[in-house]
């Protein structure tokens, strides 16, 4: 999880830093509370800026830390315990950047979306689930009516798990959730699982876009996969350009990712409702920002 993210700090703060904090470990033998010079502060921030490009941070977002970076660590003053301090500091800076929201609705209509095989369908139902537990009435719409299979896998988990479903066999999308919203007043969350498609499809966006219109659910969730990189946030911004996306959730964190775009969708403005991390029904929590960040440094 975060594996590069996590990489581009330890490298900065491990044990084996005394290449890249040689200079600064030289300084703070000297004399304790030091300010670094400007050739100490660069050679970390420049450091950091490059690692955090490998974990796929965009380009604009990793220069706007490595400046902030530079910045404290020259107006700040370190003692012997530098590399915490450092560590507290690098925290604080990507907290900033990570931005979380808590579902805080008793009732209403959630949609998910997103590319292909992010983890809608899946997602759907652990979120089901968990306000089921909760001790809410949840029902799931299945409005993937393009790809074959869609209902089938649905209708299984459903069934495993013991959540309602709707699905019908209408070929529009927006004809089904209507006619599955038409049944459902008397639920108190309704999750509508939508079709993904990998390459950016214009009709399939103008659909979102008009079930949004028409439908208007209380959220809009997109589902971003945790191992995609840089391409997925190009994606996010397409998507953005036809719905409105009211936050994200950041699947798949169990498996090997780079972890740049958890930085990158709070750096566009996309708060983050949920988090999940595994095949398990109950492998989902709401995202809590300093966890993320303890989990990266
Ligand atoms: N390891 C792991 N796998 C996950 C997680 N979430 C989803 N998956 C897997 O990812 C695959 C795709 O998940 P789906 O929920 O079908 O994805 P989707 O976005 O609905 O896909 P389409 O309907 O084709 O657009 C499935 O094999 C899931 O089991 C997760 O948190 N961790
Ligand atoms: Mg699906």
């Amino acid at each position: 999880m975060f594996d590069k993210l996590k990489n581009a700090f330890q490298k900065l703060l491990g044990k084996d830093d005394d290449i890249r904090l040689g200079i600064v470990k030289e300084t703070v033998a000297k004399i304790v509370n030091v300010s670094l010079s400007e050739q100490e502060a660069n050679r970390i921030s420049d450091q950091l800026f490059y690692d955090l490009l490998d974990a796929d941070v965009p380009f604009d977002l990793a220069n706007f830390i490595k400046s902030q970076l530079y910045r404290e660590l020259r107006s700040r003053k370190f003692s012997e315990n530098y590399r915490e301090e450092i560590r507290e500091l690098l925290k604080g800076i990507l907290l900033q950047y990570i931005s979380t929201a808590q579902l805080d609705l008793q009732r209403g209509i959630i949609m998910l979306i997103g590319p292909n095989g992010y983890g809608k369908t899946t997602t759907a139902v652990k979120l089901a689930y968990m306000l089921k537990m909760r001790g809410k009435r949840v029902r799931i719409i299945g409005a993937d009516v393009f790809r074959a299979a869609a209902r089938e896998q649905l209708q299984e988990l459903c069934k495993r798990y013991e959540i309602d479903l709707y699905v019908d066999d209408s070929e529009r999308p927006l004809s089904t959730i209507i006619r599955g919203l038409k049944s459902s007043e008397s639920y108190d969350f309704i999750i509508i699982d939508t079709a993904g498609r990998q390459d950016m499809n214009i009709n399939l966006l103008r659909e979102l876009q008009n079930i949004q219109q028409k439908v208007n659910p209380d959220l809009v969730l997109y589902v971003l996969e945790s191992s995609v990189g840089n391409s997925s946030l190009h994606q996010l911004r397409e998507y953005r350009k036809f719905i409105k996306i009211d936050g994200i959730i950041y699947t798949k964190m169990d498996l090997d990712s780079a972890g740049g775009s958890v930085l990158a969708a709070g750096y566009y403005g996309f708060p983050l409702y949920f988090i999940t991390y595994g095949q398990g029904i109950q492998d989902i929590s709401a995202a809590n920002a300093q966890d993320i960040v303890d989990r990266i440094i």
